[in-house]
């Protein structure tokens, strides 16, 4: 039997961005979720305190999603899950600009510290009045492929993102895919594999 190592995709973001709605969607398997009653005004009554947990599987091969929280108060929980990971999924809800500054200082923090390759994802596109990917892209100082729109309550649209995001990974640095490679049962096949789906 061929028996694939997961791979771990991280999904981060300020609070609201849809990190937890994001692994819902995408998950087999039910989340484990840590979300509990917010202890200040964060304009929602939840929100997770340690980490989402959720698996997919493509082609055969396991990937394992964790959720970050977004409260910088969990800061330490960010680096933890992203030891390891293949790709980060940062995301960003679409209609609160005043949160994208919030997103680059998590996307600094946790890029300094680990080498992971990321894509940004613009959620909330389903609703009126939200940025466009690419004028996120923009703000943001990135190339327009490295930022998509998601609607995060879509199982479709989040599965499309994560898609893309395990292409740049393959994309990214064939020094880093090699790296990982006593890790995870990971290389241009597997990816090339997963990309059929
Ligand atoms: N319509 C729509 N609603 C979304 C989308 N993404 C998230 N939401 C909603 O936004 C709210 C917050 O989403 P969460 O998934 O809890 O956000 P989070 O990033 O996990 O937040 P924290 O854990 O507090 O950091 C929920 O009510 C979601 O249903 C989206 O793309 N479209
Ligand atoms: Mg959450």
């Amino acid at each position: 039997m061929n028996e694939s190592k997961p791979l771990k995709v991280v999904i981060s973001g300020p609070v609201g961005a849809g990190k937890t709605t994001f692994v819902q969607s995408l998950s087999e398997i039910p989340v484990v979720n840590t979300d509990e009653t917010a202890s200040e005004d964060i304009g929602k009554a939840t929100t997770t305190v340690a980490l989402d947990f959720g698996m997919l599987t493509l082609d055969g091969i396991p990937i394992h999603l964790f959720g970050t929280p977004g409260q910088d108060r969990f800061d330490f929980m960010w680096e933890i899950l992203c030891e390891g990971a293949l790709g980060l999924m940062l995301l960003v809800a679409g209609d609160r600009p005043q949160d994208f500054p919030h997103a680059r200082r998590i996307l600094e923090f946790i890029t300094s510290r680990i080498a992971v390759p990321f894509l940004l994802g613009v959620t909330r596109q389903d609703l009126p009045r939200v940025w466009e990917p690419e004028d996120v892209a923009e703000y943001f100082d990135l190339a327009p492929e490295q930022v998509i729109g998601i609607n995060a309550t879509s199982s479709t649209s989040s599965l499309l993102a994560t898609v893309r995001l395990l292409e740049l990974v393959e994309a990214y640095d064939p020094f880093y895919a090699e790296n990982l490679q006593g890790h995870y049962d990971f290389g241009g096949t597997v990816i090339k594999s997963v990309k059929k789906t």
